[in-house]
């Protein structure tokens, strides 16, 4: 198996790898030569650039990976995360789990965002019949976390972005359900760095502080799409309880929810999962409702190497998997790789625990 570095260490093998290392456009698009047999299970998809934050979904047969690029620009690291501080979206997509990954180049650009300042976080994207879209996370001008949308004719782009942010969104980690009716959902939301806590009532507090540990928790929203790029209601909050209906306190930070949404359903039942953040772990809850209540039911991923810990989960060739990533590769906390594994459910709907 040819890495793209060990193509560029061959320093003169093709035009399209020296592009790829280059980081040039879609044009240049790049194949990566993964035999099926030879990506060990804990392999990174890609190893010639960095990718985190992994949303996949089937689209045209093919299963399409929509990432965070992660890149250096040498911003320092703080407690707001200023260090990922990405600069365009790169799009992958694989014929099956262990087939071959193509890298469509560079699919939307922070450049081409009219209303955004910076930091590229964590994607999603969905089909309406016609067009794709890309739903994605970037601070305003003015800092303020917003979520915004983009479309394109084809899933792996180019995308062209909406000249506003979705109106009355706000925070981190988009991530798009179409439930089984055909209505979206939109789940968002991600405390700290993704300044979920500044938000009550859907209003804006700059000075809006974490809660203390007897406080309860903050819940994550979410919102009902109508034409793919508007809300359709006023944000709302999810509540995620124990299994005596009690909501989580913010010392409960093994359970409670703090970034990296995801929703997908199994045997009829909503499965809303999220990040601990600070216990670094990916934990779900179950319930009746795309608005929840969810009971909290579980572990599905302990934490990985680095700080975050994100994901998504698909079900392909007959057996379901979770995208995740880490920083095994670079050992650095904002330059992460995008990793897949098989995920797997009890007869009761609960989901086996995996440690990486
Ligand atoms: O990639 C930046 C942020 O890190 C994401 O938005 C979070 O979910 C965490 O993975």
């Amino acid at each position: 198996m040819l890495s793209i570095l060990r193509y560029c260490g061959l320093l003169i093998l093709s035009a399209t790898i020296v592009s790829a290392c280059n980081n040039q456009q879609k044009e240049n698009s790049v194949q990566i030569e993964k035999p099926v047999a030879a990506r060990h299970p804990d392999s990174p998809l890609v190893n010639h650039i960095y990718t985190a934050d992994p949303s996949a979904h089937i689209f045209n047969g093919k299963i399409f990976i929509y990432p965070s690029h992660d890149t250096s620009t040498g911003t320092p690291q703080n407690d707001n995360g200023d260090h990922f501080d990405m600069l365009d979206y790169r799009i992958l997509s694989m014929d099956s789990i262990n087939g071959a990954v193509t890298d469509y180049g560079s699919a939307f650009k922070l450049s081409d965002i009219p209303w955004a300042g910076r930091q590229l976080w964590a994607p999603d994207a969905a089909f309406d019949g016609t067009n794709y879209f890309l739903y994605f996370p970037a601070k305003d001008k003015q800092g303020i976390f917003r979520i915004g949308v983009a479309s394109s004719a084809h899933p792996e782009g180019p995308f062209v972005a909406e000249p506003e942010y979705i109106k009355g969104s706000y925070s981190i980690d988009p991530c798009i359900f179409k439930d089984d009716d055909g209505t979206y959902y939109l789940y968002f939301g991600g405390i700290w760095g993704g300044q979920l806590q500044r938000w009550n009532n859907n209003k804006y507090d700059s000075a809006g502080a974490l809660r203390k540990a007897e406080q309860d928790a903050i819940l994550p929203r979410v919102a009902k799409i109508k034409d793919m790029k508007t809300f359709a209601e006023p944000v709302r909050e999810i509540k995620i309880t124990d299994s005596s209906n009690n909501l989580f306190k913010e010392k409960d930070n093994d359970k409670r929810f703090f970034e990296a949404a995801w929703m997908h359903k199994y045997n009829g039942k909503y499965y809303f999962s999220y990040s601990t953040g600070d216990t670094h772990k990916i934990v779900y809850a179950t319930g009746d409702s795309p608005y929840g209540p969810f009971i909290y039911r579980g572990v599905i991923l302990n934490p990985v190497a680095g700080w975050t810990n994100h994901h998504s989960i698909i079900e392909s060739g007959g057996k379901w998997w979770l995208f995740y990533h880490d920083v095994v590769r670079s050992g650095q906390t904002h330059l992460r790789n995008v990793k897949v594994t098989e995920l797997k459910y009890n007869a009761d709907g609960t989901i086996q625990t995996i440690t990486k």
